[in-house]
């Protein structure tokens, strides 16, 4: 027998819920909008083939505590769920089995609503979003058409991963660089690097806004420190060389232009255009061969994972702009194409990669900037450090940053060179040679890409038989000759956008999910994300620089064009921790070590495993699963349970007899109006597990009493429905209200029964105890000299006597120090 029959309760409610529409959001104008707002988000599940998993119900549960939690306290409340399901996964599985992604994709959502529904969430499931909907991505398609209107998105050769095994070119993002070589992060199959037509979005066109939006947003620093590490701002200054016998220059990228009168020698990326150019006969064929070695390689591999430089001389000569030295000019794979200019004045003395690279190949070494202390560094030959500029003309004796100023000043003077901010962001590689995505609104007519008529949209991914790229990498969509061969003679774009697009701006969606006019209307958008975007968003910290970057661009690039009304889209983010395995490992299939939430919900029920989530520890820490600890939640419901039923002589449930309509002695009254301060403040600081325990305190000390207060009871039910909402449901009924508790006032407190916090001051003259005080924690100091002055044994010391000073030390003492 069950200690609380939780499989009758929570399908019941679920169902109630459900059916009267109970945590439907107010649209502005209907009945409920004129409360203020709320929007609490959860990043939306990829609905995978194994199910939920109980990291995702982490994020999930703390989302739906604070949405219930809001309605109570006054809230009109936007808590939405929906599908990512564009993706890889998918289309793999077709390929091997050759069901139909839209199949397995439409299964495997409706296996994810049933575990969400089952763990009572309060999301308004008219909202309900799925991104393979062409009816969501005819707006994805739109939106794109926008970008490429504004010039943001572009056709272009470029060198990309491609994975041989997975047949598709990846981003970045998506490759993982281990000791075996770079490889796909999903999957992990190796990669190669190879030259596509691509698209791509040119991010980088946002990458100062994308820096100074994140000063304005409430986010976990080390996700700020992320994207800007990502975004990589550098300041310094582009200096053009003239080479030596040519009509050429070469222009280069440093921040350090201060250190100009140390380079000894230029460096090019082996693909710099001006190799070919520079390059002496004779040393051709090197050259030749080392660009084609470069190739093959990623730009990570050529810069943090290579120790020892290589590279070749072109046999050309740069001049110097200001000693006018000649400087031989080298090409290194330690320099990238995709970065400054593709070419570096190389200072040996400070900087480390052109130290190793001169001491390789014996090029000169000139040391120009000293430590201010010259007890630093002092013999090191390679001092990256800032200083004071030596050897440097008119720059000699000046600090780093003035001598940076000042040969700026002169460069620009001199039309030699200026002031230059750079920045490690690349534009975002938007293709994909797969199947299984948005088709792009684009139709190719004599090689020129063009926007398919907003009339026309959505264009509908056909259906195919065969999933798999042709060998050459090609998209399968290739393979679909009377889609893409228009009547015309124009042929479609073949490629499909990434997983990333459909989620860049589902919020947005949510707050007008079945506009078929627009995708969303201005004023619902007002409504929902004025002024500073979502309230709370809560989701995993592996988005970090994927998604919430991504998301970041389209909002901002959609408000550029004044159709969304934050500058921001995120305003409060919040990522839980990782809910790692019982063994303390990551949570994979492999491992074996994974929790499926459908038996525990069977076995404890819903509100236990909710509870059991968010006792497990602070929200936003990694913990592992402890299935022994199932157990303390579990009873401590049922504890909460018999506090208002009896078992009857047939063994059925029914209301305690002495449930009393009584005012609580002050005791009781003192301990209630304390649970509900604590309570409320964890919830607004997302401090979930002390909360529970708060609770499982106040109901100890309920049940070691012999009275049943209704109106406690009722306060108790009230504060523990946001975490376990069913039972919290039932026994309201049960104790005779006719409506769901979920639009109930929050319990107010009164701090007058709040226990203060008391410490014991010494009170001392000359530094000698003379006294002792108590006072309430974290007392003023004026206060505690008066009351301290008013105790007669030290009213007695000062008596006639001058006091010169007071030292107080909060908390612990006060000494009258006398003259
Ligand atoms: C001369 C110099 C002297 C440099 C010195 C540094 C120290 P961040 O901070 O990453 O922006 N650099 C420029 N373009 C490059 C490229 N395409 N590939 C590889 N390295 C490149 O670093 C900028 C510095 O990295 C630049 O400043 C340049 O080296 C190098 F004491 O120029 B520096």
């Amino acid at each position: 027998r069950k200690a609380y029959p939780f499989d009758d309760i929570e399908p019941k409610w679920q169902h109630y819920w459900l059916d009267k529409r109970l945590f439907r959001a107010a649209d502005p104008g209907e009945e409920g909008s004129n409360k203020p707002k709320f929007y609490v988000l959860d990043m939306f599940p990829y609905p995978s083939g194994s199910g939920l998993h109980v990291g995702h119900l982490e994020g999930y549960t703390a989302s739906d505590i604070i949405a219930r939690y809001k309605r109570m306290k006054g809230f009109n409340v936007l808590h939405p769920m929906g599908w990512d399901a564009f993706g890889l996964p998918a289309e793999q599985h077709a390929i091997l089995t050759g069901t139909h992604p839209a199949i397995t994709t439409k299964q495997n959502i409706a296996n994810f609503k049933r575990q969400i529904q089952s763990m009572g969430f309060s999301y308004d499931w008219s909202r309900e979003i799925d991104t393979t909907d062409p009816a969501y991505y005819k707006w994805t398609q739109w939106i794109f058409l926008k970008l490429f209107e504004k010039g943001l998105a572009y056709v272009a050769e470029a060198p990309v991963w491609y994975c041989p095994m997975l047949k598709t070119v990846l981003a970045n993002e998506e490759i993982i660089h281990t000791p075996e070589g770079p490889r796909s992060e999903r999957g992990n199959h190796p990669v190669i690097r190879k030259l596509f037509r691509q698209w791509f979005l040119k991010i980088t066109a946002y990458a100062e806004k994308l820096l100074e939006g994140l000063e304005t947003v409430q986010w976990p620093e080390s996700i700020k420190e992320m994207q800007r590490h990502w975004i990589g701002r550098s300041e310094g200054a582009l200096i053009k060389f003239a080479v030596e016998g040519k009509e050429l220059e070469i222009e280069i990228f440093t921040t350090r232009p201060d250190t100009l009168f140390g380079a000894t020698f230029l460096v090019l990326a082996p693909e710099h255009p001006l190799v070919e150019a520079i390059t002496a006969v004779e040393y051709r064929n090197e050259v030749e061969n080392y660009r084609a070695a470069a190739f093959l390689k990623s730009d990570l591999e050529r810069t943090e994972l290579s120790k020892n430089k290589t590279g070749v001389w072109t046999g050309g000569y740069a001049i110097h702009p200001v000693t006018g030295d000649k400087l031989p000019i080298w090409i290194s794979d330690y320099v990238l194409m995709t970065y400054g200019t593709g070419a570096i004045m190389a200072v040996p003395a400070h900087d480390y990669r052109d130290y190793e690279f001169a001491k390789t190949f014996g090029l000169p070494i000139k040391k120009v900037v000293v430590p201010e202390k010259q007890t630093e560094e002092i013999g090191s030959e390679c001092f990256i450090g800032e200083g004071v500029a030596v050897h440097s003309g008119f720059i000699s004796g000046l600090r780093t940053a003035e001598a940076k100023k000042k040969i700026i000043e002169w460069l620009e003077e001199k039309k030699r060179g200026k002031k230059d901010i750079q920045y490690k962001l690349r534009d975002w590689l938007f293709s994909r040679q797969r199947y299984w995505g948005e088709p792009f609104p684009i139709i190719w007519k004599e090689g020129k890409p063009l926007p398919v008529p907003e009339e026309d949209l959505p264009v509908l991914l056909p259906d195919l038989d065969d999933f798999t790229p042709t060998d050459e990498g090609i998209a399968p969509l290739s393979r679909k000759k009377d889609w893409v061969v228009l009547p015309d003679g124009g042929k479609r774009e073949i490629n499909t956008m990434p997983q990333w697009a459909g989620s860049c701006w589902y919020y947005l969606r949510y707050c007008d999910p079945s506009n078929e006019k627009l995708p969303f209307a201005a004023q619902k958008e007002k409504y929902w994300l004025s002024p500073h975007g979502v309230d709370l968003y809560i989701g995993g910290a592996e988005h970090a620089v994927l998604h919430l970057l991504y998301a970041r661009f389209w909002h901002k690039v959609l408000y550029d064009i004044g159709l969304v009304s934050s500058p921001e889209p995120f305003y409060k983010l919040v990522n839980q921790g990782i809910i790692l395995g019982e063994d303390n490992q990551k949570m994979a299939k492999s491992r074996g070590n994974v929790v499926n939430p459908d038996a525990i919900i069977q076995e404890f029920g819903a509100d236990t495993l909710r509870l059991f989530e968010m006792f497990l520890g602070p929200l936003q820490q990694s913990k592992p699963w402890s299935s022994k600890g199932l157990e303390g939640p579990y009873r401590f419901l049922a504890r909460v349970w018999r506090l208002f039923m009896d078992e009857d002589g047939e063994g059925l449930w029914v209301l305690k007899k002495d449930i009393v309509d009584e005012e609580p002695p002050l005791p009781i009254k003192k301990l209630l109006h304390q649970t509900v301060a604590e309570v409320t403040q964890d919830i607004e600081n997302f401090q979930f597990h002390t909360a529970i325990a708060k609770l499982m305190t106040f109901v100890n000390e309920l049940t070691k009493e012999k009275k049943r207060w209704k109106s406690v009871l009722e306060k108790l039910l009230l504060l523990l429905s946001p975490f376990a909402p069913h039972i919290c449901e039932e026994l309201w009924h049960n104790i005779g209200h006719k409506d769901s508790l979920a639009y109930e006032p929050w319990p107010e407190y009164d701090p007058k029964f709040l226990e203060e916090e008391w410490v014991e001051i010494i009170v001392q003259i000359d530094g000698k105890v003379r006294g002792r005080l108590r006072a309430k924690k974290d007392a003023d100091k004026d206060e505690l000299t008066t009351k301290a002055t008013d105790i007669p044994a030290i009213a007695k010391w000062l008596e006639n006597r001058v006091c010169s000073k007071i030292v107080y030390v909060p908390n612990r003492l006060i000494n009258f120090v006398l003259e």
